[in-house]
């Protein structure tokens, strides 16, 4: 639902009635308008949603909307995040909510029910259903999907890693869970890649549910069972941190390539000392900014808003990793 502001609302009704526009009453409006509360719901207690949280505070606060942050969920899925969800949207007073769903299907209907109570909704960094918010679907209801193109960068990725091999070898995949539209998307891009390069070959894909543990026994476990592997991509916080501590564990350290996705500052240590190959950083904090910037114009200027919004993404190596210029680059805790 747009919001009109009172000052808008009282110049119409002054005019209606024929009324001087900036006599009386009309005056005393000036500056009273309706406030706008905007809530975010993250994924996961990251620091990529720590910084996508950062560029939204930043952005509410230039332009005078409430925000509401919700509790962080400690573990990645919709039984931890659908109870956090339903409570923050219990405080009420909210207009918008900004929320990263843990899984295509599964929060469709929770966060429908809350549009249909009247609460707009844009996806960050994940999408429901396939992400195409245009066409008319039991998913299509929230304003915007505001995040990174992780097919193109699961591609790009890949690419980099082949160049790094020599363009022939076999590779491992670690990830999180094949229901999340970002992290389903980075492996499909990357596999997409690699079917450039005759020589290469994805021979495995395991599933770690975001737990860092777990990528780093099945990473172990991956490389045990096939000592052939010369590269693994880690494609978010977890699964990376987790691939690049089974290789340094097994001694592969420069034998095996790693190339991870998310700019932690860990992973960036990591490639510091030569222990990952290469780090792609989202722009978690300009993806918060731009949910606030949009929510905001659609509210207060009717403004259509896109149906996606694709922001970049940037490569940290071994050779630019010092740069000036790339430490904005690194998500901070
Ligand atoms: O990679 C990010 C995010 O883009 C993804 O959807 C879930 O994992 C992260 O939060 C990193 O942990």
């Amino acid at each position: 639902m747009k919001k009109i502001p009172v000052l808008v609302l009282v110049l119409l009704f002054a005019a209606s009635l024929g009324l001087p526009l900036f006599a009386g009453g009309a005056q005393e409006a000036v500056g009273e308008e309706e406030e706008l509360t905007f809530a975010f719901v993250p994924g996961i207690a990251d620091p990529f949603y720590f910084t996508m949280e950062r560029g939204i505070r930043q952005k509410a606060d230039e332009l005078g909307v409430n925000l509401i942050v919700s509790e962080y969920p400690k573990s990645w899925g919709p039984e931890a995040q659908v109870p956090i969800l339903e409570a923050t949207a219990a405080r009420g007073g909210i207009d918008l909510i900004m929320i990263a769903p843990t899984s295509v299907d599964a929060l469709i209907a929770p966060l429908k029910k809350l549009h249909e109570q009247g609460i707009e909704i844009i996806t960050v960094d994940t999408f429901l259903g396939d992400g195409d918010y245009s066409k008319d679907t039991e998913y299509s209801f929230p304003l915007a999907y505001i995040g990174t193109d992780n097919h193109l960068g699961g591609v790009r990725v890949a690419e980099h890693l082949a160049e790094m091999l020599g363009e022939k070898g076999k590779l491992y995949i670690n990830t999180t869970n094949p229901d999340v539209s970002s992290v389903s998307a980075r492996v499909a891009g990357f596999k997409e890649g690699i079917t450039n390069f005759p020589n290469m070959e994805v021979i495995g894909v395991d599933y770690n549910l975001d737990v860092q543990q777990k990528a780093m026994e099945q990473t172990l476990s991956a490389l045990q069972k096939n000592p052939d592997i010369v590269g693994v991509f880690g494609t978010n916080v977890f699964s990376a941190q987790g691939v690049y501590q089974a290789v340094v564990n097994a001694g592969l350290t420069g034998a095996v390539k790693i190339a991870s996705w998310d700019a932690t500052e860990t992973l960036i240590n990591a490639l510091k000392e030569g222990q990952v190959d290469l780090v792609l950083a989202q722009k978690p904090a300009e993806i918060g900014s731009m949910a606030v910037d949009w929510g905001y114009k659609f509210f207060t200027e009717n403004a259509d808003v896109p149906n996606k919004v694709i922001p970049g993404f940037e490569f940290f190596t071994k050779e630019n990793v010092n740069d000036p210029d790339m430490q904005k680059f690194i998500y901070k805790k």
